[in-house]
């Protein structure tokens, strides 16, 4: 947003009242802008329909933040998630606005250091950097920041800022699923208790459905990524993912339906996204919040396609749906629990959902190689990605795990390494092409 920009004055006094450091805020947006800019902007052969989800990664600080303060003023209420384990359907069901606060800015970062160590991993020191400079519009919006137990690095988080948490487990025996059954219902009720009202059957079930429809556009949308010709690129694909978290949910539906149609139109032209062919790629590991997608963009820049990815900003949060077919608020709140339930966090022990999760996504989109994201210090997804690999060995397909945070510094070194990567796969690729006599 410029300073020319006839809402950027209206955003600046809303951020003032939020009692927000603007000096500050100012450099953290040019910073977003900038990287935004040289990333998803500088493509060709984008879908129009991407101009909707490029407004909101700037709207995420301005037009969402105005529409949040509206729901509020309207008696409406708002909390703060870091985590895909939050059912969202239970707290729209209560009027309740649940928004991700997970940052993903490398600006940020170093502002973390007033409470947190250093060594730990990017997007927990993002996050709280955001906060403690005074950037974050919605630390004064929540009524309360909703944490969870997956890693240490948030479970030890919340301790420190005094945030209740929601228990999830890290095994998934019946007991395990019988603990989670009851945080959810544990949620749900202090969802009626912020919002003052019980949640009503209808409401849930009119709630259940509307996030299912997120998920099954999203579904829709990445489904077009298996062809042989993608018409939307793997690092335009995160970015509506990445929408899909922070947008109003209406908001995203219809933004989504227009991309989904001109993606159709793209494939029935054969449209791709990409000027030139290159190896598939699956990417699978740690989330890419809003504001960080250093990974797709370097690998999309060296000559990778990345069709699918497996992570919390990719097929977890959109691949299960909730059971629509539940009749009463009880079994409705085991349909949510078990839908939950199904998301293969590394922080499970054993995880080995995920690893048929990524052999049959492996097929699917037809990819011939994997890339585990992985950010500094999330010990769970850089342990697995050997395990991974491990299980899925007999599919033969090469990977390159790359382990980093959100600077830019290690942009040239990554590329050499991608590079090196792209023509092992091809090389693979055309001995198999020899092997198939085709
Ligand atoms: S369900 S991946 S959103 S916990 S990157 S803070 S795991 S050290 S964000 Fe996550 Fe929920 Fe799991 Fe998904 Fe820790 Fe790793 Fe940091 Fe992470």
């Amino acid at each position: 947003m410029s300073a020319s920009d006839p809402a950027a004055l209206t955003y600046r006094r809303m951020w003032a009242d939020l009692g927000m450091n603007l000096e500050l805020h100012d450099q953290m947006l040019e910073a977003i802008e900038r990287v935004h800019r040289t990333t998803h902007l500088a493509r060709r052969n984008r879908p129009l329909a991407m101009s909707e989800f490029d407004a909101a990664l700037h709207g995420a600080h301005g037009s969402r933040v105005a529409e949040i303060i509206e729901h509020r003023r309207r008696g409406g209420k708002s909390i703060g998630t870091f985590c895909i384990y939050v059912p969202d359907e239970i707290a729209l069901a209560a009027g309740v606005i649940p928004m991700p606060l997970c940052g993903g800015t490398g600006w940020s970062v170093d502002y973390a250091d007033k409470m947190f160590p250093r060594d730990i991993c990017p997007l927990v020191r993002s996050t709280f950097g955001l906060a403690f400079s005074g950037t974050c519009p919605y630390k004064t919006l929540k009524e309360f920041a909703l944490g969870e137990t997956t890693c240490d690095a948030k479970k030890k988080a919340w301790d420190l800022l005094g945030f209740p948490s929601l228990e999830v487990p890290q095994k998934k025996t019946d007991i395990d699923r019988e603990l989670w059954r009851s945080e959810v219902r544990r949620f749900a009720r202090e969802m009626e208790k912020l919002a003052g009202r019980p949640i009503e059957k209808e409401a849930l079930a009119r709630s259940v459905r509307k996030v299912n429809d997120r998920r099954r556009v999203l579904q829709r949308i990445n489904g077009y990524r298996m062809l042989a010709e993608p018409p939307i690129s793997g690092l335009d694909a995160l970015l509506v993912s990445q929408t899909a978290l922070s947008m109003d949910i209406d908001a995203f539906l219809a933004a989504a339906g227009r991309l989904e149609k001109e993606l159709e139109s793209r494939a029935v032209k054969g449209v791709s996204a990409y000027e030139k062919p290159g190896p598939r790629i699956l990417y699978a590991g740690s989330p890419s919040p809003l504001g960080y997608s250093k990974l797709h963009y370097v690998a999309e820049t060296s000559g990778l396609r990345i069709v699918a990815d497996e992570s919390c900003t990719g097929s977890r949060y959109y691949r299960d749906l909730v059971d629509e077919g539940s009749g009463d608020l009880d079994s409705m709140y085991d349909a949510i629990a078990d839908r939950y339930f199904a998301i293969d966090c590394a922080c499970f022990s054993p995880n080995s959902e995920r690893f048929d999760n990524v052999r049959r996504m492996a097929g699917e989109f037809g990819v011939s190689g994997i890339l585990h994201g992985v950010l500094q210090y999330c010990h769970g997804y850089d342990i697995e990605s050997r395990a991974l690999d491990k299980a899925i060995a007999d599919l033969s397909i090469p990977s390159l795990k790359i382990v980093t945070d959100y600077s830019e510094q290690d942009i040239e070194q990554i590329r050499v390494r991608i590079e090196t990567f792209r023509e092992l796969v091809e090389h693979g690729e055309k001995r198999q092409t020899a092997g198939s006599g085709v």
